[in-house]
């Protein structure tokens, strides 16, 4: 790679889905120029306040109404036709790019469908590292959001391959934007902690390195004032993602220093043992990154009992609206009105439509 290129030119932003686009606008703010927001739902598109020609409308779509089959049954038409034009336009718009970030929430419709698919094409097809970012739903969300959340992290777990993944717990603030903002300030802190100082760097192939590890990612950025052994640790856990596990699974942890008071040793102490770390120097803010850990396990657990508990009165309540409960004859006017020949008609889907 070209050591001049500008990092904001290395890294690519696809958003799948409202959640996707809305993230995609956070990062096109931070300067990034090469972001791409997909949508089965034109609309959603048009809400964006970034570039026309980077959006990208999905042909025929106007929404999934979060229902994963519906975005897939869309892609998958006409021998996956939608499916070929938008992996042919992430590769040729986004040919340069060494690294593809693939953003989408993981309760809806679109975004969570299309997402784990995309990411195992994009594997097999180029030799790019791909990065997911998601949001887990909030507790106030539907249980259809529960079980697309549940069936799209089954779906990811099962893409092999590389490529950091990051989660976002939409509990975390029930403004969803300001978590978008907030990843997006992380984020770019981290694509951009190369320093040029001479007690050590984390380089561009280190960030790499991190991102390209398989499993969830984080990273945090804290003014250099705030900064010590204590507050960057307190973060690690009290942030925007889904909580990370307690079992010690960890493979990278970079940590770029603003001032001299957080000892790596005691991050490390408090994460587990990484395969690698990579210290950095003379940054404006004091930057953490930690990847390779595991996917939100207990937490995904949780949703999976949620569904369970309520799983009887969900079937029953949608086989109840499917009864017919109005039987019997109220036509007690018929024997005193003349009767009318019957016309034979045929239904159409018209007319259940219109009934
Ligand atoms: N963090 C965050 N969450 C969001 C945002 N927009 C939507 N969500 C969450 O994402 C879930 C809904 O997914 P959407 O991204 O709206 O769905 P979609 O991919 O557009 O799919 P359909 O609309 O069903 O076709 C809910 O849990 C929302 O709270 C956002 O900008 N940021
Ligand atoms: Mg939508």
């Amino acid at each position: 790679m070209n050591e001049k290129m500008n990092a904001k030119e290395v890294y690519a932003f696809i958003g799948l889905g409202q959640m996707g686009g809305n993230e995609t606008k956070s990062i096109h703010a931070k300067g990034y120029s090469s972001v791409m927001p997909a949508n089965t739902a034109q609309s959603d598109l048009d809400g964006l306040d970034i570039p026309e020609d980077c959006k990208y409308h999905i042909l025929g779509g106007y929404g999934s109404s979060k229902e994963r089959k519906k975005a897939k049954q869309l892609l998958a038409e006409n021998n996956c036709e939608n499916f070929d034009l938008l992996i042919n336009e992430i590769k040729e718009r986004f040919g340069d790019c060494r690294i593809i970030f693939l953003m989408g929430s993981s309760g809806g419709g679109s975004g969570s469908a299309m997402l784990p698919a995309i990411k195992k094409r994009l594997l097999a097809e180029t030799d790019k590292t791909i990065c997911v970012v998601t949001c887990t739903p909030d507790d106030n969300a539907s249980m259809k959001e529960y079980m697309n959340c549940y069936e799209f992290f089954q779906e990811l777990e099962s893409v092999e391959g590389g490529g950091a993944t990051f989660i976002i717990d939409n509990n975390k603030n029930k403004e969803k934007l300001v978590l978008n903002e907030q990843f997006a300030c992380y984020l770019d802190a981290f694509l951009n902690c190369e320093t040029s100082s001479a007690r050590g760097v984390v380089d561009r192939a280190e960030i790499e390195n991190v991102l390209s590890q398989r499993g969830a990612c984080i990273v945090n950025k804290q003014g250099s004032d705030n900064a010590t052994t204590q507050t960057v640790i307190e973060r690690i856990r009290d942030n925007i993602y889904a909580p990370l596990e307690n079992d010690g699974v960890v493979a990278n942890v970079a940590l770029v220093n603003s001032n001299s008071n957080v000892r790596l040793s005691e991050i490390i102490e408090n994460v587990g043992k990484p395969l690698a770390t990579f210290e950095g120097w003379e940054l404006d803010a004091t930057v953490l990154a930690i990847s390779g850990c595991s996917l939100p396990y207990k937490m995904l657990d949780e949703i999976k009992q949620r569904i369970e508990e309520n799983k009887d009165t969900i079937k029953k309540n949608l086989t109840a609206t499917s009864e017919r409960r109005l039987t019997g004859n109220i036509d007690f006017l018929g024997d005193i009105t003349t009767e009318k020949p019957k016309t034979e008609k045929v239904e159409s889907t018209r007319d259940w439509l219109f009934m």
